[in-house]
């Protein structure tokens, strides 16, 4: 038997969603370039930021980039970022498995509310779940999946894969350790979401970081258009 559980918490998500608007448009009337990082815990997001940012501070002064990290606990991934000159600051969520809208107004206010800013990057608490359903606004949403979290975690996470913008597969460093058949999982990757950039990654040797910052400056990506319904009667 398979029990299938259809809906959650209506009236958060709305709310949250309401919220995620109108901070786009405060990034959009900033000038504000802002990407996510979402994945499992572990997955390499912060490694593929660390990567990613020595592409950025080619192009960008270390005040002109800002990072907002999501964890339950610790400052240890803004920590490694602050290493980078770039201005950031942590959110620690206590027992929430994702942040929320209002959670990124509140950081801003940290980041002298994003002035001067010309790219914002938030890491998402590491969890495949929880952190999908709630948008934060962001002008591309970047999910980091690793090889070593197994084959399938596409088909099992069918949400999570949809709705990012960007699908990085991380680690590929370790594929032939592991076993895992990479191919399997960009297959998967392409039926569930089939615009999504698929970037074969690997923080540990930069492979992919570049493709990666290529695709994240073709953000925003059109929205994906609603299915128009006609009722017959
Ligand atoms: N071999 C290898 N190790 C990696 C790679 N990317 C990250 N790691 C390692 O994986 C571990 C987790 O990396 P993080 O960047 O902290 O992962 P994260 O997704 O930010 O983790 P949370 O924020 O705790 O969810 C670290 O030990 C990294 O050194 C990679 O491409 N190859
Ligand atoms: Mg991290």
């Amino acid at each position: 038997m398979n029990i299938v559980i259809t809906s959650i918490g209506k009236d958060l998500i709305e709310e949250n969603e309401r919220e995620a608007r109108r901070l786009r448009s405060i990034y959009d009337e900033a000038g504000m370039k802002v990407y996510e990082f979402l994945g499992g815990p572990g997955s390499g997001k912060t490694s593929v930021i660390e990567r990613l940012l020595e592409f950025m501070l080619q192009e960008y002064r270390p005040e002109e980039v800002g990072y907002i990290g999501g964890d339950v606990a610790t400052s240890l991934d803004a920590e490694r970022i602050a290493r980078y000159g770039v201005r950031h600051v942590q959110i620690n969520t206590g027992g929430i498995c994702h942040l929320e809208a209002h959670h990124i107004e509140t950081a801003l206010m940290f980041l002298d509310k994003g002035k001067g800013l010309k790219v914002l990057i938030i890491e998402n608490v590491g969890n495949l779940i929880c952190p999908f359903n709630f948008p934060l606004g962001a002008h591309a949403r970047v999910l980091v999946a690793d090889v070593t979290e197994g084959e399938d975690k596409f088909v099992k996470h069918p949400l999570s894969t949809r709705v990012s913008d960007i699908i990085v597969i991380n680690k590929v460093d370790l594929a032939p350790v592991m076993g895992v058949n990479v191919e399997r999982m960009v297959k998967d990757a392409r039926k569930l979401n089939p615009k999504a950039p698929i970037i074969l990654a690997s923080a540990r040797t930069g492979k992919g970081i570049r493709e990666l910052y290529e695709a994240l400056k073709a953000a925003p990506f059109p929205e994906e258009e609603e299915e128009e319904v006609i009722v017959l009667r």
